[in-house]
C-alpha cells in the first residue's frame, strides 16, 4: 500500500557509460573514466522533489558492473576513479540527499555483470548477494530493490572476454535472494519482470495497459522471462504484483549530449503520466545526471512545467461540495457513505450492499462546474473490484455518456475533452462483488 500510495518516483541511470557514451558497458571500462565534474547530490534530488517524485532509484551498478560505492569485493568502483581522489561513495550521497530532501531511496543492482570473472558460475551469486548485503546495511532505509531481467551475453568477465549464457530460471536462486531482502530490510519491496512485489508493465514507454490489472498469475514467470500478459495484467489472477512503468525523459537510460534537445516535453510527460498513475500504475521516471553529476537543464525546465500543469489541473477538486445520491449504501451507514471517496483521504470508501455490484451515483455539483480530468480510486485493501463503468453528463434535461472505462485500481484518470454541467453520474457496470470506492474527483487542466 505504501508503494502503490508513492505513484511518482524517479530512475537515476549513471555509470561510466555516462562518460563514455554508451547504454551498456562492456565491463573493461577503466575506473578513471567515472570523473562527473561538480557532482551534486543535492541539485540531483531536489529536481526530483520539484517534479512531485516520492522517491529515486540509483543504479548502483549497472550491467558493466562499475560500482558507485566502494564496494568490499570489488576493485571496479568508485575507489579506483580520480573522482573525490577515490574517496566518494555515490550511494551514500543520493541516499542522504533523499534524506534530507524527504524522498524515499532504492537500489538497482544489476543481475548481469559483464565485469565480472565468475559471471555465469556460482561464486558470482554469491558476489551479487554479498553486495546487496553491503547496499542493504551500510545506507539507512531502502524503499525497494530493483532487478533488471536483461542480459546480452557478451562481456569483459575478468579478461575472458566471451558470451556466457545463463540460465534466467535456475541461475541467481531468486528465491534465496528475495529471503536475503525480506531478513535485511523487510520493508522493501522488490521489482522485477515477474515481481515478487511489483513487475514490469512490459514496455519501455511508460504506457500500462487498457485494462489495468493488479493481479497476475506468477507461478512459472521470472526475471527476464516472457512478457506476455505484463502489459495489462492478469483476471482473475493469484497474486498481487501491480506494475511499474519505467521510462527515461531521454530517447536513452544515461545521459548522452547528442540527446540534449530530445528530452520529453511536459506534453508528453504529461500523456505518459495520465497511462501510468492514470491506470493504477506507479511511474518511474528515469531522469540521467550529466557528466558534471547534475541533472541537465533542460531535463529540469521539462520537468518543471509537467509539474506546474498537474499542480495547477489537481489544485481544486470540482466535485467538492456536491450533493451526493447513491443507488445503495451499505447498511443504510454512514461509515459507507459515498461522501467517504471525497474526503480525499483514501482511508474510507463508498460501498454498497451485498449483491448490490452494480450502483449508480449522482453529484449534484449545485452549480454549473467544467472539467476535463475525472479521477476514481478503489479501496484496495479490499482489492480491486470494480471490471466496468461509465460517466453521465446531465445535458439538455437528459443523462448523456461522455466516458467509459475498464479497471480502475489504485486510480484511474480519466482525460478528455471539457464537459460542461451541473450533475455527474457515475455508474458501475460491471463488478463481481459490491464496489468499494475511496476515491472520486473533477479537475480542469489549465487551458
Ligand atoms: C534494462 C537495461 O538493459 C537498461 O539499460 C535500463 O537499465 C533499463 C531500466 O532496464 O533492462
Amino acid at each position: 500500500m505504501r508503494w502503490h500510495e508513492m505513484e511518482f518516483y524517479g530512475f537515476l541511470h549513471f555509470t561510466v557509460n555516462t562518460f563514455t557514451d554508451k547504454e551498456w558497458g562492456e565491463g573493461d571500462e577503466d575506473e578513471k573514466v567515472f570523473n562527473p565534474a561538480a557532482f551534486d547530490a543535492d541539485q540531483i534530488v531536489a529536481t526530483a522533489k520539484e517534479a512531485g517524485m516520492k522517491g529515486l532509484i540509483l543504479t548502483a551498478k549497472h550491467h558493466d558492473g562499475f560500482c558507485l560505492w566502494p564496494s568490499r569485493y570489488t576493485e571496479h568502483s568508485v575507489k579506483n576513479s580520480p573522482w573525490r581522489a577515490g574517496q566518494g561513495d555515490v550511494v551514500r550521497e543520493i541516499s542522504g540527499a533523499c534524506k534530507r530532501h524527504g524522498l524515499k531511496f532504492g537500489v538497482y543492482l544489476s543481475p548481469w555483470d559483464r565485469n565480472h570473472k565468475d559471471y555465469g558460475r556460482p561464486e558470482y551469486v554469491a558476489y551479487y548477494r554479498s553486495q546487496l548485503r553491503e547496499l542493504l546495511t551500510n545506507y539507512g532505509d531502502i524503499f525497494t530493490v530493483w532487478f533488471d531481467g536483461a542480459n546480452g551475453g557478451s562481456g569483459y568477465y575478468g579478461g575472458a572476454r566471451e558470451t556466457r549464457h545463463i540460465d534466467n530460471r535456475t541461475y541467481y536462486d531468486w528465491e534465496n535472494t528475495h529471503k536475503l531482502v525480506r531478513q535485511l530490510m523487510p520493508g522493501a519491496v522488490m521489482f522485477s519482470d515477474a515481481g515478487p512485489d511489483f513487475r514490469w508493465v512490459g514496455n519501455e514507454n511508460g504506457i500500462a495497459g487498457d485494462p489495468c490489472w493488479a493481479t497476475l498469475n506468477a507461478a512459472g514467470r521470472y526475471a527476464g522471462g516472457s512478457s506476455q500478459g505484463l502489459n495489462s495484467g492478469e483476471r482473475p489472477g493469484t497474486d498481487w504484483i501491480p506494475p511499474e512503468c519505467d521510462v527515461s525523459i531521454r530517447p536513452g537510460w544515461f545521459y548522452h549530449a547528442s540527446e540534449d534537445a530530445r528530452v520529453k516535453t511536459p506534453e508528453r510527460l504529461l500523456d505518459i503520466y495520465y497511462k501510468s498513475v492514470g491506470r493504477g500504475a506507479c511511474l518511474n521516471l528515469n531522469i540521467p545526471p550529466d557528466r558534471r553529476g547534475q541533472i541537465h537543464e533542460n531535463d529540469r525546465q521539462s520537468l518543471r512545467e509537467f509539474r506546474r500543469i498537474l499542480d495547477a489541473t489537481f489544485a481544486t477538486n470540482l466535485a467538492q461540495g456536491a450533493e451526493l445520491r447513491a443507488s445503495n449504501i451499505r447498511g443504510g451507514a454512514r461509515e459507507f457513505a459515498p461522501e467517504n471517496a471525497l474526503s480525499g483521504r483514501g482511508e474510507a470508501y463508498w460501498a454498497t450492499d451485498d449483491g448490490v455490484s452494480t450502483p449508480e451515483l449522482v453529484l449534484d455539483l449545485r452549480r454549473p462546474v467544467t472539467f476535463n480530468v475525472v479521477s476514481l480510486g478503489e479501496y484496495l485493501p479490499l482489492g480491486q473490484r470494480i471490471e466496468a463503468f461509465a460517466l453521465d453528463q446531465w445535458k439538455d434535461g437528459q443523462w448523456v455518456e461522455f466516458a467509459k472505462g475498464s479497471s480502475i485500481g489504485h486510480r484511474r484518470l480519466i482525460r478528455g475533452g471539457f464537459v460542461a454541467t451541473d450533475k455527474v453520474r457515475l455508474r458501475i457496470t460491471q463488478c463481481p462483488v459490491c464496489p468499494a470506492l475511496a476515491s472520486l474527483g473533477l479537475f480542469a487542466e489549465p487551458r
